[in-house]
């Protein structure tokens, strides 16, 4: 599984913010460099991943920083789908409006103030307003519409894990937006609309700052910002979530078997006090307790086959069920 997700979830833009001399160095491979301005390195421990994030402060001079603008992201998503994911934060300083990211034109052919035809940003902002004082909002340009998301739960000044995905032109499911926070799908193919191809000299791809001059300031933080040049899967955005707990506070004396490598250390003891017979039992009587189904690709014939999500267990909560692959050699229900 680990060869899998290595070569499945590679970024084409990778921000790990680790290098307090190189804050905008992109780890791709690709030198798709993001370009500071003013915005500070914090310390790892202030951080969610590897040794230092950024830090984006409300207090003066506007921080922020771009995106490598020789990337075309309008006909990446068009040909081949997009996803942009972060981990973010922001404080009770940050402005009206302000930006976790907003991409799009800098100028009048690309950009017009107070809507119209010649707008094509999408942007993810807290809006803070008296409407929307706790809400976080997607909104997507060009006539498009916008997603808000509830933030009661998303208290702020503690790190959240953003993605946002859309798939690519031309397919089934054509254009189609999904967003993730911490792991938790808020947007299932709620939206659909592709996004525009921008001249190079008019892209704006900007990182804590918005393109009206009148919204506010963003005072916060960011860590591991990627850009991928495809849609994800929800098993693909539960590793890339859980990437951090593995790296950073998972860190066991030996190795796990690698059907729960990426579980989190809180679940390990969670156990399965059900057997089969009731496992079958609750799936015929349709009551809700149990669901069940084959590994598909990340199957091990013999070994783990199927696995089982109990709403039961004590580590299930209400509507949110705990899952176990099932051991076929040892008879024994594994946490995953
Ligand atoms: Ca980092």
């Amino acid at each position: 599984m680990e060869e899998e997700k290595s070569g499945v979830l590679k970024p084409i833009v990778w921000y790990k913010f680790d290098d307090p001399n190189d804050l905008g160095k992109d780890s791709s491979g690709n030198s798709y460099s993001a370009t500071n301005y003013g915005a500070t390195y914090d310390s790892g421990k202030n951080c969610k991943q590897g040794d230092g994030c950024v830090h984006f402060s409300a207090s003066g001079t506007q921080q922020y920083m771009t995106v490598d603008n020789r990337l075309d992201l309008g006909t990446i998503q068009q040909q081949s789908g997009i996803t942009v994911s972060f981990w973010g934060y922001m404080t009770e300083l940050s402005g009206y409006w302000a930006r976790y990211f907003d991409f799009g034109g800098r100028n009048s052919t690309y950009f017009y103030h107070g809507g119209g035809a010649n707008l094509y940003n999408w942007l993810f902002a807290a809006p803070s307003t008296s409407t929307y004082p706790t809400w976080l909002q997607l909104d997507i340009y060009g006539g498009k519409g916008y997603f808000s998301v509830p933030f009661s739960k998303h208290v702020i000044s503690s790190w959240h894990h953003f993605v946002f995905s859309i798939s690519k032109n031309g397919s089934a499911s054509a254009n189609t937006w999904s967003v993730w926070i911490d792991n938790e799908l808020v947007c299932d193919a709620c939206h659909a609309s592709g996004l525009t191809s921008i001249p190079m000299d008019e892209r704006g791809w900007y990182i804590a700052r918005s393109h009206w001059e009148v919204d506010g300031k963003t005072d916060g933080g960011m860590d591991d910002f990627r850009i991928y040049d495809q849609a994800l899967t929800a098993l693909q955005v539960a590793e890339l979530t859980e990437i951090y707990y593995d790296s950073v506070e998972y860190n066991p004396v030996s190795t796990p078997s690698k059907a729960y490598w990426f579980l989190r250390p809180v679940y390990v003891n969670c156990q399965m006090n059900h057997t089969w017979d009731d496992v079958i039992h609750g799936q015929l009587a349709k009551n809700q307790t149990f669901k069940s189904g084959g590994l598909g690709k990340l199957m091990t014939r013999g070994e783990f086959e199927v696995w089982v999500c109990s709403y039961q267990d004590e580590c299930a909560k209400p509507r949110n069920p705990f899952c176990y692959v099932f051991n076929e050699q040892q008879k024994l229900f594994i946490p995953w």
